[in-house]
């Protein structure tokens, strides 16, 4: 998972340790020469290696002295610059991974690194601190089930074969596993096949599914899961949509209209980390239209880049509240921060 952004991270940390040359203290400062003077010219101009060298015990001179480096603008300017490419290049949006190196340059620069101190660490801690900030927002997903009147009602949407009707699954068999009783309903009432689908979910799971037939109004479909779930004392519906591009303005009006009528408590935006920064426009537009309340990312377990988490919060500016990370009815985990955090820098 999001192996180059990790690349992208640890080509930065390297970079400035390059700069400081802090970690080149495999060289022990008892090692250099006393007479040694820091501004000390290499005798043979030409020697490139021995160049290097003399630059070296300058610097680690300028250590044993001062036991202390203090990171410069200069130093770090060149690596950021760097890693905010690497960013962009791994589907984070400009404006975020401009923020993100903004952030992080604030931060490093005047920090005093001491003398054998881990260079990776604080270059470590500063990106911790700024992507954190960009998942500022929260929901509880678990709270919020328990502490609202029931029904409550999910509408799931997003474009084409990104993942919904098997998130609505796999969230129904967790809310089922903690006792909900769960209705699902077949808002796809537009591709052929995707009756079926729901269908044989309902049959593994044992959960109840309402459906009209084909071609019949969506809207009109969750409703009446609605009002079953109202008369049948049952505590949730997901409600599922057909897969439409955010560019069809037809389509993107009828779900304002699912919208409008079924009225339900929550929009879940539904996007696969895979589609990298078309995820992030696609949300964008779908946040214009419904309003969405929380995101959901899907086969993070193919993503290599991880920009899609970061932009999309972002963007947003709602929570990210689960990820898929499998086909499999289990593989639904919560979207920890943290936890994403921790899988990128380390
Ligand atoms: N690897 C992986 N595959 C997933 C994940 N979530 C869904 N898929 C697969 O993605 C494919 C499409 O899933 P669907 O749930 O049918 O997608 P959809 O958004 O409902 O598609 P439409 O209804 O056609 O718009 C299926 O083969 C799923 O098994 C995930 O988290 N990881
Ligand atoms: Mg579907």
């Amino acid at each position: 998972m999001f192996k180059k952004l990790k690349d992208g991270v640890n080509s930065l940390k390297k970079k400035v340790e390059e700069k400081t040359g802090i970690k080149e203290e495999e060289i022990r400062p008892e090692e250099i020469p006393e007479t040694q003077e820091t501004d000390e010219k290499p005798i043979d101009k030409d020697s490139d290696v021995k160049d290097k060298k003399t630059s070296f015990k300058n610097k680690a001179k300028k250590f044993i002295k001062e036991r202390k480096v203090i990171l410069s603008e200069d130093d770090v300017e060149d690596p950021i610059s760097d890693f905010k490419f690497d960013l962009i290049e791994n589907d984070v949006a400009f404006d975020v991974a401009e923020k993100i190196g903004e952030d992080v340059k604030k931060d490093l620069v005047g920090q005093e690194i001491k003398w054998r101190e881990d260079v990776g660490k604080i270059v470590n801690e500063s990106l911790r601190n700024s992507i954190l900030n960009i998942f500022t927002s929260e929901f509880e997903f678990n709270r919020y089930i328990k502490e609202t009147d029931k029904p409550v009602v999910i509408i799931f949407v997003g474009t084409n074969g990104v993942g919904k009707t098997t998130t609505i699954a796999k969230m129904a068999k967790m809310l089922r596993d903690k006792d909900y009783k769960t209705v699902l309903a077949n808002g796809d009432t537009f591709r052929a096949g995707a009756m079926e689908q729901i269908e044989k979910h309902g049959e593994k799971l044992d959960l109840k599914v309402i459906k009209h037939q084909e071609g019949s109004d969506p809207a009109a479909v969750i409703y009446d899961a609605v009002e079953f779930a109202q008369a049948n004392n049952y505590d949730i519906v997901l409600g599922d949509t057909a897969g439409r591009m955010h560019t069809d303005v037809n389509l993107m009006d009828q779900i304002k209209k699912i919208k409008r009528v079924v009225d339900p408590n929550l929009v879940f935006f539904v996007d696969e980390a895979v589609a990298g920064s078309d995820a992030v426009e696609r949300a964008r537009e779908f946040d214009e239209a419904v309003d969405i309340d929380a995101s959901i990312l899907t086969k993070i377990d193919a993503d290599v880049s991880g920009g899609a988490a970061i932009s999309i919060s972002y963007a947003t500016k709602n929570p990210i509240i689960f990820v898929g990370t499998g086909q499999s009815y289990d593989d639904l985990r919560k979207f920890d921060p943290e936890w994403f955090v921790e899988e990128i820098v380390g």
